[in-house]
């Protein structure tokens, strides 16, 4: 249904004028900060525009268990292994409320699934970076899971109702992903020479793709605008990332690490960091499918979607069981 609608490409956002009466409903309920439910009337690109996102979103959480997952065997104590186990898991199911979000507007994630699988849908840009050695975990939970917070803690008052309540479970979960990041950041920061040096090549090869994560700059955003007016986002990419950036950077004093962007300075006028500017060139590089990972991401994620049919089919073997047996003892 999705790749259907998306195919309907929208001209602009419409005026109230331009708008039908339900239309203009629809808009009157977003306007007063009443929440979209799956069985209410909805625009067809209001319902495409969500299943585009939380698929997205969907993809991320799941596409985001391969980096990690390589480095469950190399932890380097158990408590971080068990620590990261449970991490991964989480995400796991962070990809699940969020494909079940998409089912309440009728996209199934099966379809949803294919879709990724042959490259129609994308997933977080920052997904397609290495990890290259251990400190690498620890940044990923402070950057990565830190971004994504700041960016869910917005979309909990997104306004679909099924979104916005994945997003509060979502939220307390990722807040512990990025407590463990930091904290293992402030081990390898404060450890060893050689510890330290580590964590510092982990935050500069891993600042700028966290703050590409907000997305293209407001200028450059196609959808923020229909997106806003309907408050799917609540929040633009250029706030989000500011907001990311004024928090993260007294974290990174705190370590006791160079700044990864010499551009990084306090503004008094503003109240705000200022900034350089990412290499959006890169960025745009990247989600096209041109980054350093793309390949080796979708490929591993085909792989383990096929090795898990077998799962798949024994619980649907078993469900059927089950259903004929409960139908044989009425
Ligand atoms: N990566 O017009 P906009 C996590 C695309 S969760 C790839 O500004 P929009 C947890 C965009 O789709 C991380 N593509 O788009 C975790 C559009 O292309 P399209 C995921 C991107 O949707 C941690 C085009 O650029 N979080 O990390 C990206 O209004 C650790 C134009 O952009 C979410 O998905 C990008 N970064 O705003 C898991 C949050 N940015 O579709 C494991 C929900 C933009 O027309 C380990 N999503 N594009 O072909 C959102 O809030 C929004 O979708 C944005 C983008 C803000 C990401």
């Amino acid at each position: 249904m999705y790749a259907q609608m998306i195919k309907t490409a929208r001209a602009g956002i419409k005026t109230r004028d331009e708008m039908s009466d339900l239309e203009r409903d629809f808009q009157d309920k977003i306007d007063r900060d009443i929440k979209i439910e799956p069985r209410d009337w909805m625009p067809d690109d209001y319902r495409a525009t969500l299943i585009r996102q939380i698929g997205q979103h969907a993809h991320s959480e799941v596409v985001g268990q391969l980096p990690e997952g390589n480095w469950i065997t190399r932890a380097p104590t158990l408590e971080r292994k068990a620590i990261l186990l449970a991490k991964v898991q989480d995400e796991a199911g962070h990809g699940l409320y969020l494909y079940s979000a998409a089912e309440t507007l009728g996209e199934s994630r099966d379809e949803l699934t294919r879709l990724l699988h042959e490259g129609k849908m994308k997933y977080s840009s920052i997904f397609n970076y290495p990890t290259l050695n251990w400190a690498d975990m620890g940044a990923v939970g402070w950057l990565v899971d830190g971004a994504a917070i700041v960016n869910q803690v917005a979309l909990q008052r997104t306004s679909y109702g099924p979104y916005a309540r994945a997003m509060v479970r979502i939220c307390k979960e990722e807040s512990f992903h990025a407590r463990q990041g930091y904290h293992a950041m402030m081990k390898m920061a404060f450890g060893t020479p050689e510890q330290k040096a580590m964590a510092q090549s982990a935050l500069d090869r891993l600042w700028f793709p966290s703050i590409m994560m907000f997305g293209p700059s407001d200028a450059e955003s196609t959808h923020s605008e229909q997106s806003m007016a309907w408050k799917i986002k609540v929040k633009s990419n250029d706030e989000l990332r500011q907001q990311y950036i004024d928090q993260t950077v007294p974290q990174i004093e705190y370590l006791g690490l160079d700044l990864p962007d010499p551009s990084l300075k306090w503004n008094e006028e503003t109240g705000h960091y200022d900034y350089g500017e990412p290499d959006w060139s890169e960025f745009f590089d990247v989600i096209k499918g041109n980054g350093p990972c793309n390949v080796d991401r979708l490929r591993n994620r085909v792989k383990a979607w096929e090795d898990g049919a077998w799962v798949r089919d024994g619980l649907m073997a078993h469900a059927r069981k089950k259903a004929a047996a409960k139908v044989a003892a009425q």
